[in-house]
């Protein structure tokens, strides 16, 4: 079957055509579709796959009495979401065993071609959960008692699915991973070639924003008499846009929750979650530092209050130099350059596995939208790097 092919039937599953974007959250319906189309996949080239307990997938060809190369993505999705980010990786990954197989190769060692969930953390609120707790960073009873903006939590979704919540925790998968690959959309405008090689990935955090107020009437309320939490939340905003721009660093609030959000009345409660990336882990803390010091100071000004707390915060991922160059060897010289995204690789790679990325260009270099791209001429391109990289890892 062609990249082409399986290009077009992955990336029809759970398309909004109004929008043209995705939102797969981990363990809902189209995720679980998507994840459905991998398993067969998978069956129809006979790979051997092992799941995890919470659902992470490897699928085997070659030995299985060994470690070998990994190398895979996530097929879940930022909330309308971009085709590209994380299914490219998966496809590309089938993809390139399937060129590999047409060339004749016999891997040496296995090579796995994974699928992880709730990378995006879109559905439970924390980024790289299936990798995460499959490395054992992540407690399973924290990440069990993670819930959804319906209030249900992992456990619950894992047993809607029929699958015992027990059986979460660090992953027997990773015993196998002697080396880890992942092919990902470039996210961002850096690249001036096909594909690309990561060099480390930026430090980042998400942090909840609570402010507090009090409700009051709408029209009757003097200016001067309000303790506005709303107010407080965006002078925070702009604070942190400021901080961030001083800083050469990023900080953004995309998600809010106001109560008791009514037109008609100032609200008691605000919540807002920062999503903020620094070059480094120092920058981070000051930026954090700043912004939440201006938060304060506005929140006395406002009668209000604020609470911040740290959701997930990852250092920075410096992806080791010698397996990076060895790409960079094998595919000729491609460009190297860092990436302020999160993904698999980072986790995989800060638990102690030789782990490396490719990048394949995005012309628009806009993702976590729907206006997220890359050429299919990038995408094959991609797909023959990874299998010159994965024949060089496997022979
Ligand atoms: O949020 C991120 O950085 C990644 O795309 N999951
Ligand atoms: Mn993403
Ligand atoms: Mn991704
Ligand atoms: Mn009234």
């Amino acid at each position: 079957m062609s990249f082409e092919t399986l290009w077009a039937d992955q990336s029809a599953i759970g398309r909004n055509p109004e929008t043209g974007g995705y939102t797969r959250g981990g363990w809902t319906p189209t995720e679980r579709e998507a994840t459905a189309w991998f398993l067969d996949q998978c069956t129809r080239r006979d790979l051997k796959v092992e799941s995890d307990g919470i659902g992470n997938l490897v699928a085997w060809w070659g030995p299985a009495d060994q470690p070998g190369v990994v190398t895979g993505s996530h097929l879940d999705s930022v909330i309308d979401g971009g085709a590209f980010d994380g299914p490219l990786g998966v496809v590309s990954a089938l993809a390139a065993v399937d060129q590999l197989r047409r060339d004749g190769f016999t891997p040496r060692v296995p090579i796995g071609v994974g699928a992880f969930v709730e990378e995006e953390g879109s559905r439970f609120g924390m980024p790289c959960l299936g990798s995460r707790v499959a490395a054992g960073v992540l407690p399973a009873d924290k990440a069990l008692a993670l819930t959804d903006r319906q209030g249900v939590t992992l456990s619950a979704a894992l047993e809607a699915a029929g699958v015992d919540p027990a059986g979460v925790g660090p992953s027997p998968l990773l015993e196998r991973m002697g080396t880890f690959v992942e092919l990902h959309v470039e996210q961002g405008r850096g690249l001036t070639a096909p594909v690309g090689v990561a060099s480390s990935i930026w430090p980042h955090g998400r942090y909840r924003f609570t402010f507090e107020g009090e409700a009051n009437h709408a029209g009757t309320t003097l200016m001067e008499d309000r303790h506005d939490p709303m107010l407080t939340y965006a002078m925070t905003a702009l604070a942190a846009n400021k901080q961030a721009r001083l800083a050469g660093a990023r900080a953004t609030f995309g998600r809010l929750s106001i109560e008791p959000n009514g037109t008609n009345a100032v609200p008691s409660r605000v919540i807002a979650w920062l999503d903020a990336r620094a070059a480094d882990d120092a920058t981070l803390e000051s930026l954090l530092e700043a912004i939440t010091r201006q938060a304060v100071e506005r929140a006395e000004r406002d009668g209000t209050t604020v609470a911040v707390v740290p959701e997930s915060v990852s250092p920075i991922v410096d992806f080791p130099a010698g397996l990076r160059d060895r790409l960079v060897g094998v595919l000729d010289g491609a460009p190297v350059l860092p990436t302020g995204a999160g993904h698999d690789a980072g986790v995989f790679s800060a638990a102690g596995i030789p782990t490396a990325m490719l990048f394949v260009r995005n012309p628009t270099g806009i993702s976590h939208s729907p206006a997220e791209f890359a050429e299919e001429d990038d995408c094959l391109a991609g797909v023959e790097a990874l299998a010159a990289v994965l024949k060089d890892l496997a022979q």
